[in-house]
């Protein structure tokens, strides 16, 4: 395979050819040319075949394009047909369910360090979900929960990266960049996608073995954007500001603030930079 070339086109043989053998995720991949949202269809399969035990653990649905792209919240992810890469794993672990939100940590670890080590591009992670570029998000992770097979969670992790695209919609110019703007030249993207298939898998045993971040929390750290900076915690029920000093072994974001120590658990909370958005 030329791994600098980058025919355009999203290819299952070509992701395959990169993927470790034995790794379980992606060894099967549902690939569509269009589709709503990848979680959302990784969902619709999981809803089709349950009970039919945990058969479904690593598929990867993939789109060229989503048409109902979709954020953390209600919010929309931005998904044309333009070198994206818009995909979703299923994983069906033997997990209680409170932990599983973890699995964004662990994903964006992924991410990031294949970024890195397939672009040569500086990325950091913006706690708990984003990979930013210069101050710039080129990723975003959605994890859902979709139902329990033989009582343990079954799991939709979705990865959007702005990958080859070179173009935003107004609302997103100053906020959002993509791999090849950054690098100044296309990137192959199913070598990306086998890349980041591998190390989830690497990270995922790692986690499934200590059943929290302990192994992972210092590489995490390493690539932390906000470590040792001024944040605004922004609450539903006002704001304050802090010093993020890292993560727990829950994954959960601690900030120093004038009242000590504060425990930042995602969801409704956002963490913005002191005059931005990192
Ligand atoms: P989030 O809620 O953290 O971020 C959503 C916000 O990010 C939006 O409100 C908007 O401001 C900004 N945004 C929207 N689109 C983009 C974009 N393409 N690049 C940069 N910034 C953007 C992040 O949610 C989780 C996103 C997960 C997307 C994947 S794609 C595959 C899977 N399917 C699906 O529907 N969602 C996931």
């Amino acid at each position: 395979m030329n791994y600098m070339n980058e025919s355009g086109k999203l290819n299952i043989e070509d992701i395959k050819g990169v993927l470790i053998p034995g790794v379980s995720f992606g060894s099967k991949i549902n690939f569509h040319d269009q589709i709503d949202s990848t979680n959302t269809e990784a969902k619709r399969l999981l809803a089709e075949h349950r009970g039919e035990g945990k058969n479904l653990h690593g598929i990867l649905v993939l789109a060229e394009e989503q048409t109902n792209g979709r954020g953390r919240l209600g919010r929309d992810w931005s998904s044309p047909h333009e070198g994206g890469i818009w995909m979703s794993l299923v994983l069906q672990p033997e997990l209680p369910a409170q932990i599983c939100p973890m699995l964004t940590i662990v994903a964006a670890l992924a991410v990031n360090s294949s970024i890195r080590e397939h672009t040569g591009l500086s990325s950091f992670i913006k706690w708990p979900n984003d990979i930013i570029i210069d101050g710039r998000k080129v990723c975003g992770i959605l994890t859902e929960m979709a139902g329990l097979s033989q009582g343990t969670p079954d799991i939709v992790i979705g990865i959007g990266i702005n990958a080859n695209r070179s173009e935003f919609p107004e609302e997103l110019r100053d906020s959002a960049t993509s791999l090849a703007l950054e690098k100044g030249e296309k990137i192959n993207r199913n070598v990306l996608i086998g890349k980041i298939l591998n190390r989830f898998e690497g990270y995922y045993q790692q986690f499934l073995r200590s059943r929290d971040l302990s192994e992972l929390k210092a590489e995490y750290e390493e690539f932390l954007v906000n470590r040792g900076k001024q944040v605004r915690v922004l609450e539903r029920e006002g704001e304050y500001t802090g010093t993020a000093l890292g993560i727990n072994e829950q994954g959960v974001l601690l900030v120093e603030s004038k009242e000590g120590i504060r425990e930042i658990i995602s969801g409704e909370v956002s963490v913005r930079g002191l005059y931005g958005y990192v």
